[in-house]
């Protein structure tokens, strides 16, 4: 259907009919909840003859289309984002006016698809929407969990995790079971290799379990382009032939599992079964499947490679290029170098961290006992791989520390490059660590393989969905070819001096403050005032991200204000959100303290309301949508060569908040844009950080004693400041002094104040404040996640646009 030609009234009728065919009421009596069913059912039949046409269209064409294989895909809320690149966001908006309905609480009344953790989940699917954006064929593939991630609640101070029912009584309405698309994944069993008539050796199974893999496809829609893509998750079921094998409901749970629930991140890295059979079950599903549909189009397997790009988003579908390997061995019979070179070719590998206890490992006997048959090509992989290292005369230490099968574990990053044509980080500096450093054996191996691709967001989401008025002032200072064509926010750095532009910009952060402080208010119970500065860090919890550091300098703050309440500051509001891994004891204490602190501080009414700390709870893409646009300060303060790249940061600099940072990640790029003027850099650089691990010689002891400010302020977490957290804080005081902190805060502390000061003497010149924010807002388009993916179906996969 041409949605151009839509009109309001053709919608309002479309709408009361469907709400009349499928909830057989009218709207005045309609829930939000089962507005939001209607309106995204009417839109589905909007756009499916499109999303047809595009699957027969690229398979007519015999185009090269890439899949992004993906544990984790986090598209939060898709309501507007599906309106907005269909082109009727506002049409829709307005229609609901006229119905007397609040558009805000049917957008409401979908709950956020959260199959993912954070980073990584939304990264892949912000490539979703830009590769359907900028028109590249290229499909999601991943698991359709039942439970996201955990819901999370405060309790007493307390993060307690709840599973997240996404599906709830709506279920998913974007998406669409595949049928004919189902295929089998065998798991278990023994396997034995046989000749058969042919003389050719064919694997033979014993008592595998055999189960069915069940596709559900969900639209990705290009912005405002005619152009739908599909994400693919699966789901498992057991196959009717199979039912007996099942007996009792303990049988059929154990199946069921297997898309339960996703994993949370705890950035250590822990071999559970479960999550092996994950990870197995969506890669194998997914490369079938792209093995059958390449065949239909009559062209020879061992060429696949020409047509196929397949994509392995972290190590977590690291397992592919094996996978591949058996699928065109045991299933289609190439030989082994045919099949080989094409699988080289065909895989391309991400790597998102260089933390070395994330790295995935598998115990081999784990993996031999739940994929035998993949075991065995893992090992003649790894077998062929130290002969032909070894006859070309390398290192034996080398050919040792790059192999995949050693110390009785399957190290799935060696798998991944050594079984595909590319390696990438997802910053400059990450991709330099790499090669410098985590992955430096390979890079003298396949120094070709390695390149970088600076992540980048989905600024549509962040701009026009996210902060309206901000959108509004854009449309009224630069004109709206912008939201077509990012590059033009460039031109915002012509206003930077005129003074009408810069208060107007100001008011508009001033509006997303009062609806944030609103939220607060509603949620809380806080009273936080709009002429403070907020400023903000939201993101997951981890040691290496240094929420710590934050916490530590609002304890001088309070502390200093204590001493001299009338010390002359901006007020502050410090807004956090953040989960931690349900196993990850640090991390929750630090949520814990951040709670206190803040039942300190906020009932203290000697400081005055200089002073206020809030932790929104269950953090999410759709609280990010609250949040982001309404900070005046981003916090990105991870110590240095430690956060791959960061997206966040992006967000914020796109909603005009000014980055107080690290040189980590892809602040680094942030700056190099903004110039030093526009952002706030402070701490160790990565060579810094580098020279204590070569020289052994950070002593935060020392640090503690010979600097009275940190003393006191790491005191207080001992002797009484903060009530109700003892044990927490004795664990914190402990990691910083007795296990001699980690992370390196206590040294970064001093130049963090200094930083901090400087944020408030800025403050107070709104003008200038106004300007950097302007500047922010203007170079951040160089951080469009359709230009990386852009580099990605270039440089990478090699695809071409047909349209
Ligand atoms: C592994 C094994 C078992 C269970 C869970 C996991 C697991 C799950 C998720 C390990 C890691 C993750 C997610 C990692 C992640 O989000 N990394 C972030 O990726 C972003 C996108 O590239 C970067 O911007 C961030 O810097 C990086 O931390």
């Amino acid at each position: 259907m041409n949605l151009e030609q839509l009109s309001k009234e053709q919608f309002i009728r479309d709408f009361k009919d469907t709400l009349h065919e499928e909830q057989l009421i009218k709207v005045a009596r309609a829930t939000p909840a089962e507005l939001f069913t209607t309106l995204a059912k009417l839109i589905r039949r909007y756009y499916t003859d499109t999303w047809i046409d595009r699957n027969h269209k690229l398979s007519e064409n015999k185009e090269k289309v890439a899949y992004y294989f993906s544990i984790e895909f986090l598209p939060g809320r898709m309501l507007e984002t599906n309106l907005l690149n269909l082109g009727i966001l506002d049409l829709v908006k307005e229609s609901f006016e006229e119905l007397n309905v609040d558009f805000q609480e049917v957008v409401e009344a979908e709950h956020d698809m959260a199959l993912g953790n954070g980073g990584l989940g939304r990264l892949a699917a912000a490539f979703m929407d830009s590769l359907a954006t900028t028109g590249y064929p290229g499909f999601g593939n991943g698991l359709r969990y039942q439970y996201g991630l955990f819901k999370q609640r405060i309790v007493d101070g307390y993060q307690v995790e709840l599973p997240d029912s996404w599906f709830g009584s709506i279920g998913n309405v974007w998406e669409t079971r595949k049928d004919h698309d189902i295929v089998d994944v065998k798991l278990f069993g023994d396997v034995y290799l046989q000749a058969d008539q042919e003389g050719r050796i064919v694997p033979v199974y014993h008592n595998a379990q055999l189960l069915h893999a069940v596709p559900y496809d969900v639209p990705q829609i290009g912005f405002e382009n005619g152009v739908i893509n599909n994400l693919r998750l699966w789901d498992v079921e057991i196959p009717e032939a199979y039912e007996l094998d099942y007996p009792t409901i303990e049988d059929r749970r154990r199946v069921q599992d297997i898309t339960a629930v996703l994993y949370p991140d705890d950035s250590n890295y822990e071999g559970k079964q479960l999550r092996l059979i994950q990870e197995y079950f969506m890669t194998s599903a997914g490369l079938q499947t792209i093995v059958k549909s390449y065949l239909k189009q009559g062209l020879p397997l061992e060429n696949i490679h020409e047509k196929v790009s397949v994509h392995i988003n972290d190590t977590h579908p690291a397992v592919a290029p094996a996978e591949f390997m058996r699928i065109l061995l045991d299933d289609y019979g190439l030989t082994w170098d045919a099949a080989w070179e094409t699988t080289v070719q065909t895989m391309s590998y991400t790597n998102h961290t260089i933390l070395s206890e994330a790295l995935e490992k598998w115990d081999a006997e784990l993996f031999k006992k739940v994929l035998p048959r993949v075991y065995q090509v893992i090992l003649e992989i790894d077998h062929r791989f130290v002969s032909n290292l070894a006859k070309q005369g390398y290192d034996s230490g080398l050919i040792e520390r790059t192999r995949i099968v050693k110390d009785n574990q399957i190290h799935m990053a060696n798998l991944a490059i050594i079984g595909g044509h590319s390696v990438n980080g997802v910053a400059k500096l990450h991709t330099d660590l790499l090669k410098e450093d985590t992955l430096h054996d390979f890079y003298t191996l396949y120094p070709e393989k390695f390149n970088n691709k600076t992540n980048g967001i989905v600024q549509r989401r962040w701009t026009q969905i996210a902060a309206p008025e901000l959108s509004q002032a854009l449309d009224e200072t630069i004109g709206k070819d912008w939201r077509k064509d990012i590059h033009q926010l460039d031109r915002l750095v012509e206003f930077a001096n005129d003074d009408t532009v810069l208060d107007h910009f100001y008011q508009v952060k001033k509006v997303a403050k009062e609806r944030l402080a609103r939220y607060i208010r509603e949620t809380t119970g806080i009273e936080v005032s709009t002429d403070a500065i907020f400023d903000v860090q939201v993101k997951r919890l981890h040691a290496y991200k240094r929420q710590l550091l934050n916490v530590l300098h609002i304890l001088k703050l309070y502390l200093d204000l204590k001493e001299n309440p009338d010390k002359d500051m901006v007020p502050r509001v410090f807004i956090f959100g953040a989960k931690a891994a349900p196993g990850y004891h640090f991390a929750k204490s630090v949520i814990k303290l951040i709670n206190e602190i803040a039942n300190v501080v906020n009932n203290d009414s000697s400081l005055q309301g200089k002073l206020k700390v809030v932790f929104l709870e269950n953090y999410r893409v759709s609280l990010a949508e609250l949040i982001i646009p309404a900070a005046d300060v981003s916090e990105q303060i991870s110590l240095a060569s430690k956060e791959a790249s960061g997206t966040s940061n992006m967000k914020f600099m796109m909603t005009g908040a000014i980055t107080l940072a690290t040189l980590d990640g892809a602040n680094i790029e942030i700056k190099d844009e903004v110039g030093d003027d526009n952002i706030i850099i402070f701490g160790m650089d990565k060579d810094a950080v580098y020279s204590h691990y070569e020289n052994h010689d950070y002593y935060a002891r020392g640090i503690y004693e010979s600097n009275p400010t940190i003393r006191r302020v790491v005191d207080s977490f001992v002797n009484g400041t903060i009530p109700n957290a003892q044990s927490e804080g004795t664990e914190i005081y402990e990691s910083l002094i007795t296990h001699n902190d980690e992370y390196f805060l206590l040294e970064d502390f001093s130049a963090y104040v200094a930083a901090q000061e400087k944020i408030d003497a800025l403050y107070r010149d709104q003008k200038l404040w106004a300007r950097m924010s302007l500047m922010n807002i203007a170079k951040s388009h160089k951080f469009t996640s359709d230009d990386t993916i852009t580099e990605y179906a270039e440089d990478i996969w090699q695809l071409t646009k047909n349209e």
